[in-house]
C-alpha cells in the first residue's frame, strides 16, 4: 500500500507444532508475508536465534516483528491482531464487545490448559490406566468446549460469528491432533456423537483457503508423530538399561 511502512516479520517454528500453526493461520488471515524459519532440532539443539529470542521458555513459536520478539502463541495471535488492525487486514480476530473478548480469552486458555494438556497426556501415557484417565479428561474438555461454541458463535458458523475469530484460530491449531488421535488411538478429538457442533466447525474450517494453505498434510503429520513416539520409546529404554 502506498506510503505504508515496510514491516519485517520472521516466524521461528516447527511445521508440526499446533502453536506455530495458530500463528501461521493468523498471519495468513491478515494477508501478511513473513520469513518462515524452521527449527531443525528443537528438542536437542535449539538455534541461537531461538535461545536469544525466547530466553525464558526457549520454545516456538516466536514472532520477530521489526527486530522485536513476541512469544507464546496466544499472545502472538493477539499481537498480530492489534499490530495489523487496518481495514485492508480484514476484520479483527477478537470480538469488539469487552465481555465477548474476555470470554474468547477465557476459552482460549481452557483449550490449552484442559483440552490440549489432557490430549498430550494421553499421547505420553505409559500405562493403559493413565491413558484411559487422560482420554476421559480430554472427552470432558471437548464436551465443555462444545457448549462454549454454542455460547460464543451465537448460532453462526464460527466462534467468531460469520468469520473466523480468535478462538477459531486457537482451536484450529489442534485440528492436526484430530488426525493423530484417529490414526494412533482410534479416537477423534471432535466426534459427531460427542461434539456435533465442533465436528461441523472443523469440516467448515478445513475447507477455508487459509486452512488449506496452512494445515499440514495428514500423512506427513502421522509419520512425524510416529517418529517422535519411537524416539521417546528408545530414550526410555536407554535410561532403563
Ligand atoms: N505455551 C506455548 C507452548 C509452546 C510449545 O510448547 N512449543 C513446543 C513445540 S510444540 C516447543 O517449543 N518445545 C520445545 C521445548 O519445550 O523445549 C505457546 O503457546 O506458544
Amino acid at each position: 500500500m502506498a506510503g505504508e511502512r515496510v514491516e519485517e516479520l520472521k516466524l521461528l517454528g516447527t511445521w508440526s507444532s499446533p502453536f506455530v500453526i495458530r500463528v501461521k493461520l493468523a498471519l495468513r488471515l491478515k494477508g501478511l508475508s513473513y520469513e518462515n524459519i524452521e527449527e531443525e532440532d528443537l528438542y536437542h539443539n535449539k538455534s541461537e536465534l531461538l535461545l536469544k529470542s525466547n530466553p525464558v521458555h526457549k520454545q516456538v513459536p516466536v514472532l520477530i516483528h521489526n527486530g522485536k520478539s513476541v512469544c507464546e502463541s496466544q499472545l502472538i495471535v493477539q499481537y498480530i491482531d492489534e499490530a495489523f488492525s487496518a481495514d485492508h487486514h480484514g476484520p479483527s480476530f477478537l470480538p469488539a464487545d469487552p465481555y465477548d473478548r474476555a470470554m474468547a480469552r477465557f476459552w482460549a486458555a481452557y483449550i490449552d490448559d484442559k483440552l490440549l494438556a489432557s490430549a498430550c497426556q494421553a499421547g505420553r501415557a505409559t500405562t493403559e490406566q493413565e491413558k484411559a484417565e487422560a482420554l476421559k479428561q480430554t472427552s470432558a474438555a471437548v464436551e465443555t468446549l462444545e457448549d462454549a461454541f454454542k455460547q460464543c458463535s451465537k448460532g453462526k458458523p464460527f466462534f467468531g460469528g460469520d468469520s473466523v475469530g480468535y478462538l477459531d484460530i486457537v482451536l484450529a491449531g489442534l485440528i492436526p491432533l484430530d488426525y493423530i488421535g484417529e490414526a494412533f488411538y482410534g479416537i477423534k478429538l471432535f466426534y459427531h456423537t460427542r461434539s456435533p457442533l465442533l465436528e461441523a466447525w472443523m469440516q467448515r474450517f478445513q475447507v477455508l483457503d487459509a486452512a488449506k494453505d496452512i494445515l499440514p498434510d495428514v500423512d506427513k503429520m502421522v509419520a512425524e508423530h510416529n517418529k517422535r513416539k519411537q524416539a521417546r520409546a528408545a530414550a526410555a529404554k536407554a535410561t532403563s538399561n
